[in-house]
C-alpha cells in the first residue's frame, strides 16, 4: 500500500513509521493522521512486524495539529470531534498495540506530536530534539493524551509548567525529567534506533506485549488489582513457546532463539 504522508518500511521484524511532510515540519492533517492509524492497525495484525519504531523526516519529529489545514476547514469545525475521531484512535491504537514501539525523537515536538511521542513505549532523542507544549500558544489545553501520559512521567508541576509556559524542553532537560530514555547524537540516531529495534525484533514478543499491557493497566488499579492481573497475564506467558526457549537456552548455556510467540 502506498501513502502520501508518510513512509512504511518492513524489514527484518522491524517496521518503520517516518512522518514524511517535512516542509511543514511534519504537521499532522486529516490523512496523516488517517495513515499513521492505519499503520499501526496493520502492525497490530502482522505477526511478521515485531516492533515499530516512529520517527520524522527532516528537521523535526512533527509540530502537532497542521494549524493552516485545520483553519481551512472553517468556523464550524468542532475540536473535540476532530480529536475524537482522529488522535484519540491513534493513541489508543499506539497504546494498546502489544508489541513495543521506540520513538526516535528526531527534532521538536509540538503541540498533538508530543501526546503522539510520549504514546511511544520508549524513547531516544536526538540531541538536537526537544518537545513544547505549543497549545497555549493559540489558546487551548493540551490534548492527544498529554494531560494523562505527561504528569505520569515527569509529574504535575512540571507538566503543568511545560503547559502554561509552552517552553521548548531540550532534550538533555528531558533526559533528566524522565520524559526520554536515552538522549545520542542527532547524526547516530536512526542507526541506533534501528539496532535497538532489531535487538527488540529477535525478543519474546508475546511477553513483551503483555508487560505493556499489565503496566497500562497498573494505573487503573490498586496493588491487590495489579497482583492478580500479573498472575493472569504469566500463566499466559508461561505457556508460551517463547518461555520454554528461554529456560531450554539457559539451562543449556546458550542463546535463546525467540519467536515471538
Ligand atoms: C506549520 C506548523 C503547523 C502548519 C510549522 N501547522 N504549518 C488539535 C486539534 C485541533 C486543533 C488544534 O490543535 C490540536 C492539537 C495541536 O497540536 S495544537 C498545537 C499545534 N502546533 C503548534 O502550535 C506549533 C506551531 N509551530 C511552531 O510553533 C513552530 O513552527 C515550531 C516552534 C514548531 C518550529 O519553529 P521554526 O523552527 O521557527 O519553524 P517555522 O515556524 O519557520 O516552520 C517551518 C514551516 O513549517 C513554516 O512554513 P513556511 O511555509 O513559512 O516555511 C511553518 O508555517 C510550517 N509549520 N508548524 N503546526
Amino acid at each position: 500500500m502506498s501513502y502520501e504522508t508518510i513512509l512504511f518500511d518492513v524489514q527484518n521484524g522491524v517496521a518503520t513509521v517516518t512522518l514524511n511532510r517535512p516542509t511543514k515540519l511534519n504537521a499532522f492533517n486529516d490523512q496523516m493522521i488517517a495513515e499513521v492509524t492505519a499503520v499501526f492497525k496493520q502492525s497490530s495484525r502482522d505477526k511478521e512486524i515485531r516492533c515499530v519504531v516512529l520517527t520524522g523526516n527532516g528537521r523535526a519529529f512533527s509540530s502537532g495539529q497542521d494549524l493552516g489545514a485545520f483553519t481551512e476547514r472553517g468556523d464550524t469545525v468542532s475540536i473535540g470531534e476532530h480529536l475524537r475521531h482522529g488522535y484519540h484512535k491513534l493513541i489508543k491504537q499506539m497504546m494498546t498495540l502489544e508489541k513495543p514501539i521506540i520513538g526516535a525523537i528526531n527534532g521538536i515536538a509540538a503541540g498533538a506530536a508530543v501526546g503522539i511521542a510520549l504514546a511511544t513505549d520508549v524513547r531516544i532523542a536526538a540531541d538536537s530534539a526537544s518537545f513544547m507544549l505549543a497549545f497555549s500558544k493559540i489558546g487551548l489545553i493540551p490534548d492527544s493524551g498529554v494531560n494523562w501520559l505527561l504528569p505520569r512521567l515527569i509529574g504535575q508541576a512540571r507538566a503543568y509548567e511545560m503547559a502554561i509556559t509552552a517552553d521548548q524542553i531540550p532534550a538533555d532537560k528531558a533526559l533528566a525529567w524522565g520524559m526520554v530514555n536515552r538522549v545520542v547524537p542527532a547524526g547516530q540516531l536512526g542507526e541506533i534506533a534501528a539496532a535497538w529495534a532489531g535487538s527488540l525484533a529477535a525478543g519474546p514478543t508475546l511477553a513483551f506485549g503483555l508487560t505493556k499491557r499489565a503496566m497500562n493497566q497498573a494505573w487503573e488499579t490498586d496493588l491487590a488489582g495489579a497482583l492478580a492481573y500479573e498472575a493472569h497475564l504469566q500463566e499466559i506467558a508461561g505457556r508460551s513457546h517463547d518461555n520454554q526457549e528461554g529456560v531450554a537456552a539457559f539451562l543449556e548455556k546458550r542463546t535463546a532463539q525467540f519467536k515471538g510467540e
